[in-house]
């Protein structure tokens, strides 16, 4: 099932099927660690509905309240690979290597809910930062308890200059106006996502395709579970979470974003996620 935030509300989607909730309080609604449950039993006897294409096409939010979005990182081979290629001047090999091999993964806050932006919302390069890639990355939904309760797509905008001139740089080139988007929707499911479940990465500039990629979640070094676990050591989240799992995808050094560039990220089972470069 899917959960959908729209200007009008919350619509879910089931079977391809629609279906517009009256009245929920987003925060209250997906801080639940019977979601699922609770998505059956409001579905059971309800219609769809001409009322939720309508809200569906009042446009769509991205699907957070008052949740923060953290972010994992190194948790691929590939961004190991990338950190150590971005940052070979300022020493950057051991550190990364260690992370990867750590016991403890690297977690950082990438933005608060009011931040986010969502589908076909424009994201933002840095006006200092001269090296720039998009990093698309399985979302987790936590409660506040640390239940995981469903995916969404992210993506965890990134300077790869200002990070590579010095590892303490990572908030500035992590964190800025426009850096996080995520959506479309919510994926609630009562079992984890399959192994083989891809993210794809396109990056359209002009109407030719300049880059493309994918890889399967099961490519990761960690577990969702050891992530959460860690998140939620010795910090707590009132409304729950969302925490990016870390990007597989690295483009090559020659390439950064431009302006105008379309970002598309797909994940199977949740949809695609689509945001323009302001
Ligand atoms: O070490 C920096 C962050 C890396 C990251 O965001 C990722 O691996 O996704
Ligand atoms: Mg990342």
């Amino acid at each position: 099932m899917k959960i959908h935030k729209t200007q009008k509300g919350i619509v879910l989607e089931k079977n391809q099927e629609l279906y517009a909730l009256n009245d929920q309080d987003w925060d209250r609604f997906i801080n639940d660690d019977d979601l699922y449950q609770k998505l059956t039993y409001l579905l059971a006897d309800k219609e769809p509905g001409p009322e939720a294409h309508d809200w569906m096409n009042s446009g769509l939010l991205p699907p957070v309240g008052n949740q923060e979005v953290w972010a994992s990182g190194v948790t691929y081979y590939r961004s190991k690979l990338g950190r150590q290629e971005e940052s070979k001047d300022s020493g950057g090999g051991t550190f990364y290597e260690k992370v990867y091999l750590a016991e403890r993964p690297e977690l950082f806050m990438k933005s608060t809910g009011p931040r986010v932006v969502g589908h076909l919302q424009n994201v933002r390069i840095r006006k200092d930062s001269t090296w720039n890639v998009p990093e698309p990355e399985l979302t987790l939904l936590i409660s506040g308890s640390g239940k995981i309760l469903g995916y969404t797509i992210g993506n965890d905008m990134s300077s790869r200059s200002i990070e590579g001139e010095n590892p303490l740089y990572l908030p500035q080139a992590k964190v800025y106006d426009g850096a996080t988007s995520l959506g479309p929707c919510i994926l609630v499911s009562p079992e984890p996502l399959p192994a083989s479940t891809t993210i794809g990465l396109e990056i359209i500039r002009e109407s030719s395709l300049v880059f493309s990629d994918s890889i399967t979640i099961d490519q990761i070094k960690r577990s969702f579970k050891q992530l959460v676990e860690f998140l939620y050591r010795e910090y707590s989240f009132p409304h729950g979470a969302f925490l990016m799992t870390g990007t597989g995808i690295v483009p090559d050094q020659s390439f950064t974003l431009h302006s105008g560039d379309s970002i598309k990220i797909h994940i199977e089972g949740i949809g695609t996620l689509i945001n323009a470069v302001e």
